[in-house]
Parts: structure tokens; C-alpha cells; sequence
């Protein structure tokens, strides 16, 4: 029978089977082809479930993957983590102020969002915090971009009617740091989720095991929402320094433009690069945001 997984538990799964939820084992043989990532099923998979009892069955098989989240999990010797898998957009939230909004983490998910075949989407929520110029110097460089951003207060209602018509009938992931408000927000296009909010954030969120309690939510207009709670840092994963610009669609155009093949565009000389940053071409906090991944990702190797 064809099954969805809804959420992993070390080698338990909830799955979803014909509407109801089982829970299911992973056959062993799956295990042992994944050695390299936190789990050979994750949250989104489509899954052959071979039932043995009543509700109860073994996953046999997993179907091929249309897209995929991951983060490079820290640790001694890091490893994939792979979030959650078929989700066609991902949603970043993060909110006005508390906490602070930081660029980075939007960015890094736009990065792992396109790497990994994902629609990025912007959310700013708690916009009641703060006068709407912030919210637009906020959004500014992303709608520059085409991104579709929404602006949300979940508590005040503001924006919701949009964002409820973004997640009807497709499958969203929501990302953000812990406090921006996604439980909030889910709750708000559909009371009856029921998610807790204010939850005390999680020490250990970077183990292999204990990181993606990553949930698969169905709607009733129709769709998934997988809830994403926990996530600190996006530490990026498979992206080379030199492979960083491809992530960033408006440096598109200075492709091949600079004096050096291998230009990293942040010193060297006639660098198309930081000559349309110069020019006000490309927005100067995504290019800033470039440099910083650059060498985070330089001192990574
Ligand atoms: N002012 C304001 N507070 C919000 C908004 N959305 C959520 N919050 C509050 O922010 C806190 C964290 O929300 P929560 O949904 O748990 O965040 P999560 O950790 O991202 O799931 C809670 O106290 C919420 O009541 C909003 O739009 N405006
Ligand atoms: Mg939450
Ligand atoms: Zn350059």
C-alpha cells in the first residue's frame, strides 16, 4: 500500500495510509543504504507500507524524490540532514522584530530551497511590531527577486487570508528560528492543528535523531504543511564557495563577466559582481550576505 510519512521517530514512523495514520518500521535493508544521512525516510517520503497488523506495517520501499531540504549537521564529522523531502515550496519565516529578523537564515534557506528544487517563499510575520517601512526594507531585496512574500501578523490576523490561499492544495514546508511564530501562523489557517505555541527551545537540536520532530500536517482546503520546529542554523550542505553564486539568481547576468574564470567576487579586480553591487544592481545586504556564506563555507573545509 502506498503511504506518506508524516513524522519520524528514531525507527518508528507515522505514516499516512488511506487517511488514517500507522505506524511503521523501516525495513532493515533501507537503513542500510543510507548510512550517510540521518535517515533513510524522512518526513514528505512516498512509501510502499507492507502491513503486518491492524494500523501497523513495514516500509518496504521508498518512491523516487522530487525535492529535497537539507542542512549540514554539525558535529565532529558533519553529515547530511535531510529535513523533509517532496514539498514543492518553502516558507521562511521570520518576524519584524522578537526575534531580531536575520538575514542570513534567509538566504541560507533560499540557497537549499533552489539547491534542493523548492519554490522559496518569504513570510514576515508580527508586522503589528513594527511600522510598515521596516517590514519593507525588510522585503525589498527578496521581492527584487520575484519571490512571492507575504507579510502576516498571525496574532492580529493581517495578512492571513493570503497566506491560507499560498498553502491550499500543495505541499509547504515552513522554516524559521524558533519564535518567529510558524506554530502561531498554522494555527491561524487552521484552528483545529492545534499546535503548541511558546514552546521551549530545544538544547540539542543538532543530534542525528532528535533535530527534525519535522511534522507533516494535512489540510482540510487541501494540502500538506509540514511544521519545522527546532531549527536554529541553516548550515549549508553540498554547496562549494566556488558553486555559491549559482544560489543567487540575480548574479545571473554577471555570469562569466569577470576578468578571472574562478572569481569568488569578493577582492579581485574588474569583478562584474562588485561592480553591480557598485552600481545599485544587486541589493547590498544579499551581496554582504554572499561574502559572509562564502567564508563560512571557506572555513568549513
Ligand atoms: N506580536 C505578535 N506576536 C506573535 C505573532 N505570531 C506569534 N506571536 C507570538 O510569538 C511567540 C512565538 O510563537 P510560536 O508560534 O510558538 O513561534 P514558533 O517557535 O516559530 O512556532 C508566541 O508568544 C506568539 O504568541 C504575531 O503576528 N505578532
Ligand atoms: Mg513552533
Ligand atoms: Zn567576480
Amino acid at each position: 500500500m502506498q503511504g506518506r510519512i508524516i513524522r519520524v521517530s528514531g525507527l518508528q514512523c507515522l505514516v499516512e495510509v488511506e487517511r488514517s495514520h500507522w505506524q511503521c518500521e523501516i525495513r532493515g535493508r533501507l537503513k542500510a543504504g543510507c548510512r550517510k544521512t540521518n535517515s533513510p525516510v524522512v518526513a514528505g517520503d512516498w512509501v510502499e507500507v507492507v502491513p503486518t497488523a491492524e494500523r501497523t506495517g513495514v516500509i518496504e520501499a521508498v518512491h523516487p524524490r522530487s525535492s529535497k531540504f537539507s542542512r549540514g549537521a554539525s558535529g565532529p564529522r558533519p553529515f547530511e540532514q535531510i529535513l523533509f523531502v517532496n514539498m514543492e515550496q518553502l516558507v521562511v519565516v521570520v518576524a519584524a522584530c522578537q526575534p531580531r529578523p536575520r538575514r542570513g537564515f534567509i538566504d541560507r534557506a533560499i540557497v537549499m530551497a533552489i539547491k534542493g528544487n523548492l519554490q522559496p517563499v518569504v513570510c514576515i510575520n508580527k508586522v503589528d511590531l513594527v511600522p510598515p517601512a521596516a517590514v519593507s526594507t525588510l522585503t525589498a531585496p527578496y521581492e527584487a527577486l520575484g519571490y512571492p512574500i507575504y507579510r502576516t501578523s498571525a496574532l492580529r490576523g493581517d495578512g492571513m487570508d493570503a497566506f491560507k490561499e499560498a498553502l491550499s492544495n500543495r505541499s509547504t514546508a515552513v522554516v524559521g528560528q524558533s519564535g518567529v511564530g510558524k506554530s502561531t501562523l498554522l494555527n491561524g489557517i487552521e484552528p483545529g492543528l492545534g499546535l503548541k505555541t511558546k514552546e521551549i527551545m530545544k538544547r540539542h537540536d543538532r543530534g542525528r535523531h532528535t533535530t527534525a520532530a519535522v511534522h507533516l500536517f494535512k489540510l482540510q482546503q487541501g494540502g500538506y504543511v509540514a511544521d519545522t520546529p527546532g531549527v536554529k542554523k541553516l548550515r549549508l550542505w553540498g554547496v562549494k564557495p566556488a558553486e555559491l553564486a549559482a544560489y543567487y539568481p540575480e548574479l545571473e547576468p554577471m555570469r562569466g563577466q569577470c576578468q578571472f574564470g574562478d572569481c569568488s567576487h569578493l577582492h579581485e579586480p574588474d569583478c562584474a559582481v562588485r561592480a553591480a553591487v557598485a552600481a545599485g544592481h544587486v541589493a547590498v545586504v544579499r551581496y554582504e550576505g554572499y561574502r559572509r556564506i562564502f567564508e563560512s563555507l571557506s572555513s568549513d573545509e
